[in-house]
């Protein structure tokens, strides 16, 4: 069984850290990387991190985390709202998938309260900024050693 936990992230989130710090905060996407290496290290597990502003990219790695990933950890962005795609995607997937997202999406305009990705999501971090990924690694650890 794979030991890597894949950590997808959507469009726009290479701008983290140069706009909107106060929703998205001041870490910029490598120091989340960085943050995320070490948790997953800590708990044994090694990641692979990539971000795309591209729908069908995403779509190509959430299918390539069938086989290469013990968990999925995915901030969606914009595509988490929209996207039936990406939910249909999802659906094939037999391991644990996280959604995490930085900002509070439900406490933020109507548009961003319901995500596609939920529908096929074990569980859903949001609101810690970059500590959402490190709270969701170690959910996708916890559930990828449960048999
Ligand atoms: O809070 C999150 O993590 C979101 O997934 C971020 C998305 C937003 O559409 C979701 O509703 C919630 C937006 C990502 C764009 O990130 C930026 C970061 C800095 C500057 C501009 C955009």
């Amino acid at each position: 069984m794979s030991k890597i936990i894949f950590v997808l992230n959507g469009p726009n989130l290479n701008l983290l850290g140069v706009r909107e710090p106060h929703i998205y905060g001041s870490a910029t996407l490598a120091d989340v990387e960085a943050m995320c290496l070490a948790k997953a290290k800590a708990l044994g597990f090694s990641i692979d991190f990539r971000q795309t502003n591209h729908e069908g990219v995403l779509i190509d790695w959430v299918q390539e985390a069938r086989t290469a990933a013990c968990a999925l950890v995915l901030n969606p962005a914009g595509y988490g709202h929209t996207s039936i795609a990406l939910l249909d995607a999802l659906k094939s997937l037999t391991i644990p998938v996280i959604e995490c997202h930085l900002s509070n999406p439900a406490a933020r305009e109507a548009f961003r309260h319901s995500t596609y990705v939920a529908l096929a999501a074990t569980g859903l971090v949001s609101g810690f900024g970059a500590k959402s990924y490190e709270l969701a690694i170690e959910a996708a650890a916890t559930l990828s050693l449960k048999p």
